[in-house]
């Protein structure tokens, strides 16, 4: 094993300790470079480690929401449900990072604040938040796509007297809302998880909801002792299921188009479905939900009626289905009484969308009708400045001194997701352009990393000492995941995919579209054809200052 060091020059930094800094610390390590980890938290996570807010929990199973490489990992470790809760997958983490002694290679509480490509060193100079600089061969991001909270701008704000709270910066202490009178902006994924629960525990919670969102029940279970034991006996065979799924999920996509089939078979497939619960609702159904109306639209109806049957009050129904969007096109959501939570006397929701947010006062917020709402607390779950947020904010800068900021300025341009021209020697896992966010994550991350740890193995082995995406290659990479989204509903609506969520961001569809699967053979593909589209070289090794 290689020596790990504090030193001032190392082969690569690894920015992040979540599932793609751990699992890439880990591969390095394997392949005896010298590596140093640099993660802003106090302790490992990623994503799992802020997002702390009630009721936060994975939307992917969690037989497949984890690592496979470790065939003792896999044994050793047991889960406790269909879904884990975030303190369950951080546990996870912690136990990953234990049983494989990577934390005395990490450095907590370190954020890197800039990274400059030094074309003479052929390598990158990293700064920390510290004042430390580092010199490495190499720079791998494993930062997430939803890492950098967004934080809502409302008039006021600073006057609130309560206390304001973002899911995706959850303090670490209990927050206790006993007999407070709360309001939550956001009814993404997060707000949807975390409503039931601050419901049953506040005085009052109101929900301000921009854009009524689709959700399917998870139907989240215990898992047995059975059920475990026979996760494991299947492994080979749900991993094949996995690696062939364009979602990386074990189980078979939809093959069939939602207007193929009559109506009646339509309502015996979605009914059995509802029951499972999850995600298999949506991408085991029809095959056609993102890509045409009328399919979509079989869908959206159907779940739109089942929302009706659950919430008791027509009016309130009306707001929960004031959809304005094709199901699917933004990230699906999934919950556990979401809906059944707005049959409480201490529940309501407004619609700021016909009602927008007008100013936050010192006691609550009040909407441009007047309308004024009593608070003590805000929850803000309004997600993240998605995909690139964290990468730009790294403060990177490639040949000839370009700021990625710069070069990004109209949109992520990035080849497999996984590097982009100009920032040689420069690796994302998960990148702008990967299938990631359409994808379940580990899927995407252990193989963004295995890919990127064989190249850094070839380099080794050949002697090259810089790599960089082809421009061109790049540039129909970028081509062809507009194309294809342009081939469905994705580009109709604002969404974090679509790169629009925030106001100020260039929107533009932001992952691979044509699955996971067929993603990992391209890359495959690239690599046994010499690395086609990148340009593999080897300059004169040039002392580092
Ligand atoms: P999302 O999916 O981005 O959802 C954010 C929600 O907040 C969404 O309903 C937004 O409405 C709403 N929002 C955002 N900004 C505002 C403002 N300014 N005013 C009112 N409402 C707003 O983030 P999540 O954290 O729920 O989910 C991210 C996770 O999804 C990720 O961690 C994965 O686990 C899955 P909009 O739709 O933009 O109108």
């Amino acid at each position: 094993m290689a020596q790990q060091s504090h030193a001032a020059q190392v082969d690569a930094v690894i920015v992040g300790a979540g599932f793609s800094g751990l699992y890439m610390l880990h591969r390095l390590r394997g392949l005896g470079f010298t590596t140093r980890v640099f993660e802003a938290a106090d302790g490992v996570g990623g994503t799992w480690y802020w997002n702390r807010y009630p009721g936060a929990r994975c939307d992917s199973e969690s037989h497949y929401y984890c690592y496979s490489f470790s065939d003792e990992i896999r044994k050793e470790w047991k889960w406790s449900c269909r879904y884990p809760a975030q303190p369950e997958i951080l546990e996870y983490l912690n136990f990953v990072a234990d049983r494989l002694d990577l934390k005395k290679d990490i450095e907590f509480g370190t954020r890197v604040t800039a990274g400059y490509f030094d074309e003479a060193a052929h390598g990158w100079r990293i700064e920390t938040d510290r004042g430390e600089t580092v010199h490495a061969r190499f720079l791998i991001t494993g930062v997430g796509n939803t890492s950098t909270p967004a934080n809502p701008t409302l008039p006021g704000i600073e006057k609130f007297a309560g206390k304001i709270y973002h899911t995706g910066l959850w303090p670490h202490e209990k927050v206790d809302f006993t007999g407070q009178r709360v309001g939550l902006i956001g009814t993404g994924s997060s707000g949807i998880q975390s409503t039931p629960l601050i419901a049953a525990e506040a005085d009052h919670l109101t929900v301000f909801q921009r854009t009524a969102n689709y959700s399917v029940p998870a139907r989240n279970h215990e898992l047995t002792d059975d059920m475990r034991r026979e996760q494991l006996e299947k492994f080979e065979e749900l991993r094949r299921l996995t690696l062939a799924s364009p979602i990386g999920m074990s189980f078979e996509p939809a093959q069939v188009s939602a207007l193929e089939i009559t109506p009646e078979e339509r309502k015996a497939k979605l009914d059995a479905l509802w029951d499972v619960g999850g995600f298999r609702f949506m991408f085991t159904s029809f095959n056609d939900i993102v890509l045409d109306r009328q399919a979509n639209a079989v869908v959206a109806d159907y779940i739109t009626a089942k929302i009706r049957d659950k919430v008791r009050d027509p009016a309130v129904a009306d707001v929960l289905c004031d959809f304005n969007h094709p199901v699917g096109t933004k990230r699906p959501p999934i919950d556990t009484d979401y809906y059944e939570t707005f049959n409480r006397d201490n529940v309501d929701i407004v619609s700021i969308r016909a009602d927008p947010i007008r100013e936050v006062t010192a006691d609550g917020l009040t909407l441009e009708s007047g309308a004024h709402y009593r608070l003590d607390a805000i929850v803000c779950a309004t997600g993240f400045d998605t995909v690139t947020g964290s990468l730009i904010k790294m403060n990177l800068h490639g040949k000839g001194g370009q700021a990625l900021a710069e070069k990004w300025k109209y949109g992520p341009q990035a080849y497999l997701g996984l590097c982009t021209s100009g920032f040689p020697n420069l690796f994302m896992v998960t990148g702008p352009g990967s299938p990631a966010i359409l994808t379940n994550f580990p899927v995407c991350i252990e193989q963004n990393v295995d890919w990127i740890a064989k190249l850094m193995e070839r380099m080794r082995d050949i002697g090259f000492n810089e790599v960089e995406a082809l421009p061109d290659a790049e540039a129909e990479w970028v081509k062809d995941i507009v194309e294809a989204a342009d081939k469905t509903l994705f580009p109709t609506v604002d969404s974090w995919y679509m790169n629009s969520n925030l106001p100020d961001k260039p929107r533009v569809f932001t992952a691979y579209f044509s699955g996971m699967n067929t993603y990992a053979e391209i890359c495959d593909d690239i690599a046994r054809n010499n690395y086609k589209g990148f340009d593999l070289r080897t300059h004169a090794r040039a002392e580092v200052a």
